[in-house]
């Protein structure tokens, strides 16, 4: 049985551009940060993040948590997926191929003032913003396999954290920034696996002949919720940050995809794909239940990345706090 990762990396392999696109629909795992010893995130006013094909080619949309009022950040008719969100809400990483190749750039949470920050050939893909904002990690192919790097939030100082002969992608930082999950298959099947954030004393948590993969970690680091066809088809699990207590959460008939992590560690929201051109995203309570559908399943959504509310004060209006999509509408 392929997992969805190996399937992705096959379709890569090959030169055409679309089954390119293809490959990142199903390739990587959304992520989400907390700002460490902060009060909890706001949930109200919330939002989420993804990349769909409903517009015929791939854009990043936002909706609101019941799934109401999507706005297309992007608009572009290149490739736009894998958002995301800084910590404090106020700019999205993501993959773009505007530029020719797939590449990373940050963009406000409204979608203004694109910026590209890495420039070399071959998958930059997979961004995912550090706790404290300051850095990013991401995958690349830039030396002919998959690894998992980490820059500077403006694209300076790229290091190469796992320089492995195998498969190394889709990475999730602990919420204290101090480790980073991504999945492998050094072992010769996807695990799941645990480095300090230099790329040091990576860890094997899953050690399943089976695929799994696609971690997030939980805002109180002590769960990593992940995907597994350990049952013969790609479910989302969840189990302890040292691989044990594993649980399935759900079990739909479609395969599943992309689990993330609320910021405030109540929901995770996943994906589930119907068909090759029809997949919704779903968020649920963090033990299964409540699901709740945020897209219509009329095209290819996955890869939600909760936003977290971006606050700015409005005080000539008396107002002290509006949040993002809300100056959006109004303008
Ligand atoms: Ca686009
Ligand atoms: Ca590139
Ligand atoms: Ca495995």
């Amino acid at each position: 049985m392929k997992t969805q990762a190996t399937l992705m990396m096959n379709r890569s392999e090959k030169p055409n551009p679309l089954t390119h696109i293809i490959s990142l629909i199903l390739a990587a795992v959304c992520w989400i940060t907390v700002s460490q010893g902060e009060a909890p995130a706001q949930m109200e006013g919330m939002r989420i993040a993804f990349h769909s094909t409903r517009d015929d080619n791939l854009d990043i949309f936002t909706v609101t948590r019941d799934g109401s009022d999507p706005i297309n950040l992007t608009n572009h008719p290149a490739v736009d997926a894998f958002p995301s969100a800084s910590p404090d809400g106020k700019r999205i990483a993501f993959v773009s191929t505007r530029d020719g190749d797939f590449e990373i750039y940050v963009m406000n949470a409204n979608g203004t003032n694109i910026t590209r920050i890495t420039n070399q050939p071959g998958f930059d893909t997979s961004p995912r913003w550090s706790p404290n904002g300051r850095q990013i990690a991401f995958e690349s192919d830039r030396t002919g396999i998959f690894d998992i790097y980490v820059m500077d939030a403006d694209g300076r100082n790229q290091v190469n954290l796992t320089n492995h002969p195998a498969k190394d992608r889709m990475a999730s930082w602990s919420p204290d920034g101090g480790q980073i999950a991504f999945h492998s298959n050094r072992d010769g099947n996807f695990e799941i696996y645990k480095m300090n954030a230099d790329g040091s004393a990576p860890v094997n948590l899953t050690n399943h002949p089976d695929g799994d993969s696609s971690p997030s970690w939980s805002p109180d680091g002590s769960r990593i919720a992940f995907v597994s066809n350990r049952h013969g088809i790609n479910r989302v699990y969840i189990m302890d940050d040292e691989g044990i207590h594993r649980a399935n959460l759900t079990k739909f008939k479609a395969e599943e995809s992309f689990p993330a992590w609320s910021p405030d560690g109540t929901q995770l929201a996943f994906v589930a794909h119907y068909d090759r051109y029809h997949a919704t995203i779903y968020t649920m309570d963090a033990d299964g239940g409540a699901l709740v559908s945020l897209t219509d399943g009329h095209s290819i959504d996955v890869s939600p990345a909760w936003l977290p509310v971006a606050l700015r004060a409005v005080s000539s209006e008396g107002r002290l706090l509006t949040q993002w999509g809300m100056i959006k509408r109004r303008q």
